[in-house]
């Protein structure tokens, strides 16, 4: 093999290592692409710079923030692009070796990632998403781009059908010794694949960056919006004896931030309040719309709600009580004059989704409103900013209508929502339900007597007695925490014997209207599951 082989050689790996390196930050913009317009929370490389900060032995982890100060979180990340950047290299030239062995290489790394991502509590879904698309980013670029390089040593082996018209034959002259020739002749070509391929892969990166970039910033925007507004509301003051102060109970008030999250949009839309119209219509007397301006400049109700999700199995907590301030939906209902044949109003969100709510919950008297805040603060965007709709005693689903922007006042005939069209009910009054938090199931306890307690449901109907049973031995009456109203839920505790030994405790309540939970067991769909919670636990 000539000089000139040798260089062309070395030429095609650095190409190679080039290409490793372009499809390595491909694979990190997007990912981090999707992220930013998801949730602009933190992209994949940043949780694995925390990893290796949090992993790192305490010792050099000390010495390092020593070293570099406050500036060791950004240099943590550049550090973490620039090895990731040296991996992607070389694996680059690894696929002259075997076109699968670089995607073994990105395979491992999302994992590593996948595993960055997962010890960091605040990531969702989206950011195992986004290494996923990292991924596949990845494998699919490096591919693209190593293609016009490596398909040539192939036909310099094998013989090119389509410029070699001498080497079809099986044992013909053989390829390799009329190579150099052919390839150097082709190196301008090649080179001009490879940097054609490049810039579009370069392009292509830039716009998915600019593009996730201007989507995060929108939400980072209305993030900064909600942040400014002073909203004439309160944080509510828990009534002195609704906890129970068992250990190991959920709070009674649940902080925004562990508050259950259903919705059907992949990322929570981002509505500014200045951008923010309301329209009531349908069958009314007049139509009305209604800016943010208009909703917080009147007379605001506040009331403690607690909503629950029409998914949560018997004992589950897609449940969360929280001190609501909003405007009532039945005093712009009355504005805009309701038609007396009207049985539902029929609720739309800015990104699309409906639901059905019965129009008497709304004009009953009880604290349906258009809230803007939650426990004293305006609503978090996951939550619905910049306004949201509550029930008291519906399930989310045919309620709480989260981004809300259209109210259309109608019959429950006219209409198909949407989880209605999805096999639920089209009404959804929530079913008494009680849960057992203390012991949890499958704990161990010390014998002797030990504290039992949890909390039980019946929005707007109220909460009269819960009862629990233990080794099923007769049913006690447990006590009961205090409630402003009918609306929230109740925490119940009690104190038991309890020997050694594995023990079954079970619970149920019954409501204000004087019905006592059934038994028996109902699945989640239709409209909600019925059926006695209990937990099995030890106690030593
Ligand atoms: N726009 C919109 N609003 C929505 C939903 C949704 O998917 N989209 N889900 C509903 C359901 S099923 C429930 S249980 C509640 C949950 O409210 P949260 O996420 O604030 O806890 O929101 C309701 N409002
Ligand atoms: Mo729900």
């Amino acid at each position: 093999m000539g000089h000139d082989g040798v260089v062309r050689r070395d030429r095609t790996t650095a190409y190679l290592a080039l290409a490793g390196v372009l499809t390595g930050i491909a694979g990190i913009v997007t990912s981090a692409a999707t992220v930013w317009a998801l949730r602009a929370t933190n992209p994949p490389v940043v949780a694995v710079a925390s990893a290796v900060r949090d992993l790192t032995p305490g010792p050099i982890a000390v010495r390092l923030v020593h070293l570099v100060g406050h500036l060791d979180k950004p240099l943590l990340v550049t550090g973490t692009v620039l090895v990731l950047l040296l991996i992607c290299a070389g694996n680059g030239l690894l696929s002259r070796r075997h076109p699968l062995l670089p995607d073994l290489v990105f395979v491992a790394l999302a994992v590593l990632g996948l595993l960055a991502v997962g010890r960091l509590d605040d990531s969702g879904t989206a950011s195992g998403l986004a290494v996923v698309v990292g991924m596949v980013t990845w494998i699919v670029t490096l591919r693209f781009l190593t293609a016009p390089l490596l398909t040539e040593p192939e036909a310099r082996l094998a013989g090119d059908p389509a410029t070699d018209e001498g080497a079809r034959e099986p044992g013909s002259v053989p390829a390799p010794a009329r190579a150099p020739d052919r390839a150097s002749a082709r190196t301008p070509q090649t080179r001009r694949g490879f940097l054609l391929r490049a810039g579009a892969v370069a392009v292509v990166v830039l716009a998915t960056g600019a593009a996730a970039r201007l989507a995060g910033r929108s939400r980072r925007r209305v993030e900064q919006a909600r942040k400014l507004l002073r909203l004439p509301v309160h944080r509510g003051v828990t009534p002195s004896d609704a906890s129970v102060e068992v250990d190991g109970i959920e709070p009674w008030r649940t902080p925004n931030d562990d508050f259950y999250l259903i919705h059907t949009a992949l990322a929570a839309p981002s509505i500014s309040p200045k951008d923010w119209q309301l329209r009531i219509h349908g069958m009314v007397e007049r139509e009305r719309t209604y800016s943010y301006d208009d909703l917080i400049s009147r007379q605001l109700t506040e009331a403690w709600v607690t909503l629950c999700c029409v998914s949560n199995e018997v004992g589950g907590d897609l449940i969360g009580n929280a001190y609501w301030s909003g405007v009532l939906v039945r005093d712009l209902l009355r504005e805009a004059g309701v038609r007396s044949d009207a049985d539902a109003v029929l609720q739309t969100s800015h990104d699309g989704w409906t639901c059905g709510t019965p129009l008497s919950a709304l004009i009953d008297g009880r604290n349906a409103m258009l809230a803007v805040a939650m426990n004293g603060l305006p609503l978090p965007i996951d939550h619905g900013f910049p306004v949201r709709t509550v029930v008291p005693g519906l399930y989310g689903y045919v309620s709480a209508t989260k981004w809300l922007v259209d109210l259309e006042v109608t019959r429950f005939d006219q209409f198909t929502a949407y989880w209605t069209r999805r096999g639920w009910s089209a009404k959804g009054p929530v079913k008494t339900q009680s849960r057992i938090d203390v012991p949890r199931s499958g704990g161990t306890v010390k014998a002797g007597m030990i504290r039992i307690g949890g909390s039980a449901w019946a929005q707007h109907t109220g909460i009269a007695r819960v009862e629990y049973q233990l080794d099923g031995g007769p049913w006690k009456a447990a006590d009961l925490g205090g409630v402003p109203d009918l609306d929230t839920w109740v925490q119940w505790t009690d104190l038991v014997e309890v020997a050694s030994g594995d023990h079954v405790l079970v619970v149920r309540a019954t409501d204000r209207s004087g019905y006592t939970q059934t038994s028996v067991r109902a699945d989640v769909v239709p409209d909600g599951a019925t059926g006695w919670h209990s937990v099995s636990f030890r106690a030593q």
